[in-house]
């Protein structure tokens, strides 16, 4: 049994998510991933959309991921591994160099990301409809102001 693992936010699923879980799948025969809890992903800066049991939820009725435990700290990985009996460490390559640590107790593999898609660009989408609706609250509340103005 080769187990693969991995770990991440895995908020506002989307198809870079998807590829990656595809690909380290089928590194192995069984895909475990460390997800970063809601607490944790504030030591990382992020906020998140979705909580943790949700992007959990998501991530188990995926066809590639066999199980999915708390990931609460950058330190818990080598025990992880341990627990897990992991023989391959696998993230995407924005992540490459970083855990090269973990070299000596199983295998640290970098895949390459899935271009042009990210939690964060998808939360700009929405960023820009709030502004483009704003916007037009405004030039229709400017409109009704001049029509008033005009009637008194
Ligand atoms: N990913 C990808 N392609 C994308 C977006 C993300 O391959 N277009 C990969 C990332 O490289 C990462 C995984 O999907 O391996 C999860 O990405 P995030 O949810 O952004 O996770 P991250 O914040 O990088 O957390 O201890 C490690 C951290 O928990 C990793």
């Amino acid at each position: 049994m080769k187990t693969v693992i991995t770990y991440g936010t895995f908020d506002l699923f989307h198809v870079g998510h998807v590829r990656l879980l595809k690909r380290l799948r089928n590194l192995g025969d069984r895909l475990v991933v460390g997800l970063s809890t809601d607490a944790f992903n504030e030591l990382k800066g992020k906020s998140c959309v979705f909580p943790y049991e949700h992007r959990k939820e998501i991530l188990l009725a995926t066809q590639y991921v066999d199980d999915v435990f708390p990931e609460e700290n950058w330190e818990q990985k080598r025990h992880d591994i341990m627990r897990e009996e992991a023989t391959i460490f696998a993230m995407g390559d924005d992540w490459a160099g970083k855990f090269d640590d973990l070299e000596n107790i199983c295998q640290v593999v970098y895949l390459p990301r899935t271009p042009d898609t990210s939690t964060t660009e998808i939360k700009q989408v929405f960023v820009k409809l709030k502004e483009e609706r704003l916007h037009e609250v405004r030039n229709v509340s400017q409109h009704l102001n001049r029509l008033i103005e005009e009637l008194l």
